[in-house]
């Protein structure tokens, strides 16, 4: 049996009840029914952003071998608890990355070009009256990114073709990277104008951005974040955007999803997304196929495709 503990496309959700026996976890309101009936059968569980296995799931499922999620982030998995108890992890590295890259780069253009705020110009018949203002451009700017791992380095990537300056935060420097390398976080965003959150989140990156980071950041800098809302001090960013201390902000993750501070809803220079990074057909596809993939090596005692652990 397969236990289903997030949200996932319909195709993944079909796929895995032809092929296991399927348990969805909503349909347990009371968790404890869903041990003492099926805890024997249940030997995988199927997580997402938005739902994964802490201690407590991993512990009232004794036969559990193996965790397969629908994402590239595992901030939702014990880790060590999985690693402790022999079970294997999974998730769907790199067929996400261009993806979640290519929309960061929509970010960074829809926050200081306001591409958004046009469309609602244009919309509500505003330009009869007159033209939109300036905005800032993008090109030539210097992009700062937190975490060059997969998806940050193809930001990085992507930030060199508009000719921007690329240095970077991570715990060690790279030794084979040609960016500008920063041992600290405050230095980096005092020396860049838009900073990109794209790495995972873990004890030590949670609200990495902190009022010292946006205020380093500064009323022309830009916060651009694609990882994890709780990479960032929600109540601080908000402050800093009411009060102008930040310059704008393009984001696709919140703290609590789907929460999203109200008080953002008026501000021009704020982009949001409903955490659709990886959203599309093609990628959302390649990730289920990972995610079964991943299961069905296990159960044939093969090889995973994209093991963790
Ligand atoms: C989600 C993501 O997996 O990969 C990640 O870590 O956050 C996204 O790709 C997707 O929203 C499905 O839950």
């Amino acid at each position: 049996g397969v236990l289903l503990v997030a949200q996932v496309m319909p195709y993944l959700e079909q796929q895995l009840n032809t092929r296991y026996q399927l348990f969805r976890i909503w349909d347990y309101p009371q968790t404890t029914h869903l041990f003492a009936n099926h805890a024997a059968t249940i030997r995988a569980v199927v997580g997402g952003a938005n739902g994964g296995a802490d201690a407590e799931l991993i512990d009232a499922l004794p036969k559990l071998e193996i965790v397969s999620t629908f994402s590239v982030g595992m901030d939702k998995i014990d880790l060590e608890k999985c690693k402790e108890k022999g079970i294997r992890v999974c998730n769907t590295p790199d067929v996400l990355t261009d993806e979640v890259a290519d929309l960061s780069i929509g970010l960074i253009l829809a926050v200081l070009r306001r591409i958004c705020d046009c469309d609602r110009f244009v919309r509500s018949g505003n330009w009869k009256l007159g033209d939109y203002k300036l905005t800032t451009k993008f090109s030539g700017k210097t992009v700062g990114i937190i975490g060059l791992g997969r998806i940050g380095s193809a930001v990085a990537k992507r930030a060199e073709g508009f000719n921007c300056s690329i240095s970077y935060y991570s715990r060690t420097e790279k030794q084979d990277s040609k960016y500008k390398y920063y041992p600290s976080v405050v230095e980096l965003a005092s020396n860049c104008h838009i900073l990109v959150v794209a790495c995972p989140l873990t004890d030590e990156t949670h609200h990495i951005i902190n009022r010292e980071v946006i205020n380093a950041l500064g009323p022309k800098g830009v916060l651009i974040n694609i990882g994890r809302g709780k990479h960032v001090d929600e109540l601080e960013l908000v402050s800093a955007l009411l009060e102008g201390r930040l310059g704008g902000a393009g984001l696709d993750v919140f703290e609590n999803e789907p929460h999203v501070p109200e008080e953002l809803f008026g501000l021009e220079n704020v982009v949001l997304l409903p955490h659709v990074g990886s959203g599309t057909v093609e990628t959302r596809t390649a990730m289920a196929d990972l995610v079964l993939g991943n299961l069905e090596a296990h159960f044939l005692g093969k090889p995973l495709l994209t093991p963790w652990i």
